[in-house]
Parts: C-alpha cells; structure tokens; sequence
C-alpha cells in the first residue's frame, strides 16, 4: 500500500464533506463572515483528526460515511482554535498553514467570530447530520463536545496560557498537552470507535493508543518548532526559541525527546494491535503522526 495516494484520497473525501457544509452557509450568512471562515476551514491542513475518525468508523457494521458529520464537525473544531490561537491575545501569529493568519486578513474582530462560527457550526453539523439509526453516534457526540470543552481543550489551553514563562514540572506539561492537544486527537479515535459499536475491551485499548499519540503529536510538533521545519509546521522558522516554554525539547533535549516519541510508537502499535485495528493504513498512519513523515 502507498501510504501517500491511501492519505491523500481519505483528505480528498473529507475535503469534498467540508465543502459541502460550507456550500450550504453560501449566501445565507454575512459574505465576511463566510469568506473568513472558508478561509481557515479550506486553508489545506492535514486533516488527520477527521481522516482518523473516519478510519475507526470503519470496524462495525455501520456506513462510515455517515460519520461524516463527526468528522467535518472535527475539523471545524480544531481550524477555530487555530484561529483563536493565532490571536494577538494569544499567540500572535503572523502565518498558519503557510498563509496569512486569519486575523492578518480579515481582522481581530472577525477572525473572533469567525472561529465561534465554525465551533458552533460543528454542533449544528453533528446535530443536523444525526445518524439517529446507530446508538454510537450520540455517543461520539459526547466524546467530541467533552474533549473540546472546559474539561479538554479549552481547559488546557488556560493552563497552558497561565503556565507560560514560568518553569512547570512534567506531570504539570503532560496534563496540559493532553487536554489542549491531545483531547482531540483522543476523541477522533474514540468517537469513531464509539460510531463503529465496538466492545469496552477495544475502547480501553484506543484510549491507551490515543493517549500515547496525542502525546506523540504534541511532542514532535514541539521537535518540529525548533528545529524550524516550516513546510512541516506551515509557521515561522525556529519560532519557539523565542519564547520560554517548557515543553519536552527543552526538558530533555531533541534526542531524548524523539526517543521518548519512538517509545510512544511502540505502546502505541501494542494497543491498536489488541484493539485489532492494526490495518495497514492505521500502523502506517500511527508512524505518519509520530513523524510528519511520509
Ligand atoms: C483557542 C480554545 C483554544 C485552543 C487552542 C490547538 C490549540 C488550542 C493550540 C494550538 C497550539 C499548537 C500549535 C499545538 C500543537 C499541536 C497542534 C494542535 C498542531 C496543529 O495541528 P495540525 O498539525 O495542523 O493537525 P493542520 O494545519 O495540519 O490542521
């Protein structure tokens, strides 16, 4: 299997799935306000959370594709953060995915309603698309609006905020990168494996694999900003040396940090293979997130 062109048609179909969302907000809402958002949600990210979520989808009995609505809702959730991230507020950022940050372009103002358009429109997506039929849907709803709450996300983006230029302990760090990154990596698996019906045993076993990669994603995402990949990153070169974080390259180094990461592949293959998810393009794609690598 070429895990390249396998990728690229599941980004192909998520990508038709968000176009459609956005073609029925066409011309019925402020076009400002619809050309931000198209901005950012059409803006070519990887796409992994949704292509994730639609791969669990796969293991019962179910039409995947009416996960679809989970998965855009997905996407829509994570391109508002990104939009709210790169704020002035925030994080202050000039570029993202390689092109003008949405507030460069359209303004702090709308960038701000932009990213609470796409976070509520991916509950009216969830809600509209409701595969009532399949018990498991509902359930992933849950798991998608926990993960992105207070609880998750949000959460942990304050922590992460509160805890900048101030040196915090490991534990602190790994609590923070699992909510404010890995809670949606973790949801993208489990609502999918909750969509596709399958036994506590499995769910046990992705929450293990899922907490291990968002782990994972998190760290080589940090790796990736200091060693100033920007085709990888789509941001600024070597951005993070400017400020203090601590994050685990600066706790233990690029070596040791990566080492740590391959350790978190090896687990993480252990649980997606008692899970039996281990397909070809999951084990593939469990590499892919750990290295960025195709
Ligand atoms: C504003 C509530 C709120 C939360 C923001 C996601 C986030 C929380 C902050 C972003 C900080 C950051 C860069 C975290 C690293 C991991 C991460 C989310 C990387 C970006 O995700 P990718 O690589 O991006 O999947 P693409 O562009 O491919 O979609």
């Amino acid at each position: 299997m070429e895990f390249k062109s396998e990728y690229k048609r599941r980004q192909d179909e998520v990508e038709r799935g968000l176009e459609d969302q956005m073609e029925i907000l066409e011309g019925k809402i402020p076009s400002e306000l619809y050309k931000s958002m198209s901005y950012s949600l059409m803006a070519g990210g990887k796409r992994l959370r949704p292509v994730m979520l639609l791969e669990f989808s796969k293991f019962g009995s179910w039409d995947y594709k009416k996960a679809m609505p989970l998965a855009c809702a997905m996407e829509m959730i994570h391109t508002y953060s990104l939009v709210h991230d790169d704020l002035p507020a925030m994080d202050n950022d000039d570029l993202r995915r390689g092109k003008p940050t949405n507030h460069k372009v359209y303004g702090e103002n709308i960038a701000i309603l932009a990213g609470d358009g796409l976070l509520n429109y991916s509950y009216e997506t969830m809600i509209e698309g409701m595969a009532s039929e399949n018990p498991g849907y509902v359930l992933a709803l849950r798991e998608i609006s926990r993960a992105a709450g207070v609880k998750g996300m949000i959460g942990g983006q304050v922590d992460d905020i509160k805890n900048e230029d101030v040196n915090i302990d490991i534990k602190t760090l790994d609590s923070i990168n699992e909510r404010k990154t890995g809670a949606l990596i973790k949801a993208s698996v489990l609502s999918g494996a909750y969509f596709s019906e399958l036994d506590q045993d499995k769910i046990k076993n992705l929450e293990a694999y899922s907490d291990k990669m968002g782990l994972a994603f998190q760290i080589v995402d940090d790796i990736l900003d200091v060693t100033g990949d920007v085709e990888k990153t789509g941001k600024k070169s070597g951005k993070d040396l400017e400020n203090k974080k601590t994050t685990y390259p600066s706790v233990y180094g690029i070596e040791k940090s990566r080492k740590i990461v391959d350790g978190l592949y090896e687990k993480a293959l252990i649980n997606l293979k008692k899970a039996e998810a281990d397909t070809e393009f999951l084990v593939k794609l469990t590499s892919f997130l750990c290295s960025r690598d195709y």
